[in-house]
């Protein structure tokens, strides 16, 4: 078969292919291909190897790229982020550091809250403008896919526009989003008193939501003062029943028992997870729920990391995310996540790289689609200015992005944006 694309001289290869998720000691196995090609036909990978076995696929319209001995992944994906939003929290951030917690701020009506106001009076275009400024960063980070949430309307016109900007910045945009509805974020002060009239009102939008075909998703932020593992567990049951795929925010702050209900519902991933129990990982493990760890929030707000050392002995596939929000993650930078991967949560560069590419894939059910270097899979991948993984973790707070490429064309050069739109 002729190519369109071939990229040749790879040093290392790391195609981060498995059978399922990475899981336990296997987290640590990357399968590397040195002095590597890969050739790209239709947006798809259509052969991978060694050497210059791609001859026969040359022909005249074929591009030839040299990576110049240096390693290529996979498309990076962020499997956890607030992405579309109005304003931002700097105001609260010296509020912060002198001690006053994320939680106490938000019963203050200030945190989440102050950014729902944010983006109640922002226009779509303003929204839009915004996120798309966003994603151009991850994008130049080496991120080719992203979960984005809603979560800042609470009712449910501006959850739809937020949606609404997401789907618009999928269609536009070179990186693919998937849309998750989070309106179990936070409860608005006039329902302080009275959550399961809140409740019944997200019920509702939900079954709107879903008929609009505005989210894969459904998320609920479980913890304390916010919903609780009760509260969580019913709204999250009938957003299986109305045909959503489940996430849950777990465990960030208190250890309350969200793990144990990600496991007892079947959440494709539980996320944060600071302060999960030892027998909720373990049920996590049992179910296979994906442990989706965002150790920049961990950073942000100066709180202890998950354990994801003992997620890993115990079995559990480990993701990692950025985050990105307002209030305890204002960066785009999943390479810094990946960092404190190893700095942070104690992984090794392999465990992490996992994390950030197959396992990461199936927190968003697309492992058949993205994930790893394999031939049939999106023709998305990165050629970092590194000639191995340890130094992508090791050199940190920098961007190692050389050139990225989303569906086989190029989206990223010399570390800035160059797609056309
Ligand atoms: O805006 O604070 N944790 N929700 C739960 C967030 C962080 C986003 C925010
Ligand atoms: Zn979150």
């Amino acid at each position: 078969m002729i190519a369109d694309l071939i990229i040749k001289n790879i040093g290392k290869l790391a195609t981060c292919k498995s059978n399922g998720t990475k899981s336990g000691k296997d987290m640590n196995n990357i399968e590397i291909i040195e002095n590597a090609y890969i050739s790209i036909k239709d947006g798809k990978f259509i052969s991978i190897g060694s050497k210059d076995d791609y001859y026969n696929m040359i022909g005249e319209k074929t591009e030839v790229v040299d990576a110049n001995g240096l390693l290529v992944t996979p498309g990076l994906i962020d499997s956890h982020t607030h992405l579309v939003h109005g304003g931002s929290r700097e105001n609260e951030f010296y509020k912060k550091l002198l001690g006053v917690s994320y939680i106490d701020i938000l019963k203050q009506g200030g945190g989440i809250l102050s950014t729902v106001n944010a983006t109640k009076i922002s226009t779509k275009d303003e929204l839009y403008n915004k996120a798309k400024k966003s994603l151009d960063r991850m994008l130049e980070f080496g991120v080719t896919t992203v979960e984005s949430k809603s979560g800042y309307g609470l009712e449910l016109d501006t959850e739809i526009k937020q949606l609404e900007v997401a789907k618009e910045l999928n269609h536009n945009h070179p990186i693919d989003l998937v849309h998750t509805y989070l309106g179990a974020h936070a409860i608005p002060l006039e329902y302080r008193e009275n959550h399961d009239e809140f409740i019944s009102k997200i019920l509702e939008d939900m079954n709107k939501i879903k008929e609009l075909d505005l989210a894969e998703f459904c998320d609920v932020f479980c913890e304390d003062s916010v919903f609780s593992v009760e509260e969580s567990e019913f709204i999250l049951k009938k957003a299986k029943d109305c045909g959503y795929k489940l996430k849950i925010h777990a465990d960030e702050i208190v250890s309350l028992g969200g793990a144990e209900l990600s496991a007892k519902l079947g959440c494709i991933s539980a996320d944060h997870l600071m302060a999960a129990s030892e027998d909720g990982i373990k049920m996590m493990a049992k179910e296979n729920v994906v442990a989706n760890i965002l150790p920049s929030t961990s950073f942000n707000l100066n709180k202890s990391y998950a354990n994801a050392r003992k997620m890993i002995d115990l079995g559990v596939s480990v993701a990692i995310s950025s985050d990105y929000n307002p209030g305890s993650c204002p960066s785009e930078n999943l390479q810094f996540a990946m960092q404190l991967g190893c700095l942070g949560l104690k992984m090794t560069p392999n465990e992490v790289l996992n994390a950030v590419t197959i396992n990461a894939s199936y927190c968003i059910d697309r492992q058949y689609e993205i994930g790893s270097i394999e031939v049939g899979k999106k023709a998305d991948f990165v050629i970092f200015d590194s000639t191995n993984i340890e130094y992508l973790m090791y050199h940190f707070g920098i961007n190692h992005v050389d050139r990225v490429y989303k569906g086989g064309k190029l989206v990223v050069k010399d570390k800035h944006v160059c797609y056309n739109n």
